[in-house]
């Protein structure tokens, strides 16, 4: 298996998080991904991404989002600001949706959370992460059996035109159209991070094309707190291809395992050409803003169970935080699917 990675991810370097009340160091950071590749280092061989320019970017998003993410790092710094972009307030209930003039007020309608600062490198490591993405599904579109796009920053939770949740540029949805604009039919994405998928769920969420399933902390207790519910079964044309699991904090193996079998269940009656898995590891004991209980040893498993559906698959860097185990479990996974097949 080829691990895609390019050294671009260190130029996005966010130094704070509003989180609890405070403005703290950021979870999502680039030694996360230092520690992924030297764990897969030795069981994947490691190219770097091709270039595929916006054109495939902008199957997913919005032409005035893209716009905005290109230019938002200069609009800041052009007020004299050379600390870490961040929104302050957004549209609720009521309110315009109308993309105003001034960058505080472009943050603000082209985010939903204060946790996913721009720096000066983002948008050259966003765009950088969709060509790992890319990459990685040209591979598969052309015979791979599987890849690894070890993506940062991550994307599940970006939808066509706002970002949050350390999300910029929706990675493993970028390359699910990519591999329906290059002959695959039908493209399933199974998300096992964590959190709820809520970018890619609503990028997909009136087609039945892509069917999207996710495994996350509930909403009534976990952010992205308002999408993500059981009752999201998609509609349109997409009615019955969106699949949610949420589950209680706590969860532990035995529990999560019954949801995923339910997905894959699903997944296999779904006969995709292609699985984009949208791999967080972020639902490990010791993630410190996570509140799932699985172990390292789980990884393997849960890589093996999507080994066993016998599609071609590309896998997508999300979240994980537990910066100590972060490699070892996606190397799990990985090895589990049996990366050196
Ligand atoms: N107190 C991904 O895993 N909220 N994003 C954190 C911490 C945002 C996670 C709150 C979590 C976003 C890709
Ligand atoms: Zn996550």
């Amino acid at each position: 298996m080829k691990t895609i990675y390019s050294d671009d991810h260190q130029l996005h370097r966010g130094r704070s998080e509003l989180s609890d009340g405070k403005l703290v160091p950021s979870f999502e950071c680039p030694e996360r991904a230092d520690t992924v590749l030297a764990a897969v280092t030795p069981i994947t061989d490691v190219i770097e991404p091709k270039r595929f320019g916006l054109g495939p970017v902008r199957r997913i998003h919005a032409d005035n989002y893209v716009a905005f993410l290109e230019k938002a790092w200069s609009m800041w710094a052009e007020l004299g600001r050379d600390w870490d972009a961040l929104p302050l307030n957004w549209a609720v209930r009521g309110m315009r949706q109308i993309e105003p003039d001034h960058i505080d007020g472009k943050f603000s309608y082209f985010s939903f959370d204060a946790g996913t600062p721009i720096t000066p490198g983002s948008w050259q490591a966003m765009t950088t992460a969709a060509d790992v993405a890319l990459t990685g599904a040209e591979l598969v579109k052309d015979g791979a059996r599987a890849a690894f796009s070890l993506c940062r920053p991550p994307g599940h939770h970006a939808a066509a035109d706002y970002f949050g949740g350390y999300c910029f540029l929706n990675n493993a949805a970028i390359a699910a159209q990519y591999f329906r604009d290059h002959g695959a039919e039908r493209v399933a994405i199974l998300d096992v991070d964590y959190h709820h998928g809520n970018g890619t769920q609503s990028l997909f969420y009136d087609r039945a094309d892509v069917m999207f399933l996710s495994i996350h902390g509930d909403p009534r207790q976990e952010y992205p707190y308002f999408l993500g519910y059981a009752d999201e079964t998609g509609e349109g044309e997409g009615l019955g291809f969106n699949h949610n699991y949420p589950l209680p904090w706590g969860t532990a193996a035995d529990v999560w395992f019954d949801a995923f079998t339910d997905a894959l269940k699903h997944l296999w009656d779904f006969d995709p050409d292609v699985v984009v898995v949208s791999l967080g590891v972020d639902t490990f004991e010791l993630d410190p803003i996570s509140e799932f209980k699985l172990k390292t040893g789980d990884y393997p498993k849960m890589g093996e169970k999507i080994g066993l559906l016998g599609k071609p698959t590309l896998f997508v860097m999300e979240g994980g935080y537990a910066v100590g185990e972060i490699g070892e479990n996606v190397a799990g996974v990985l090895k589990g699917f049996g990366a050196s097949s």
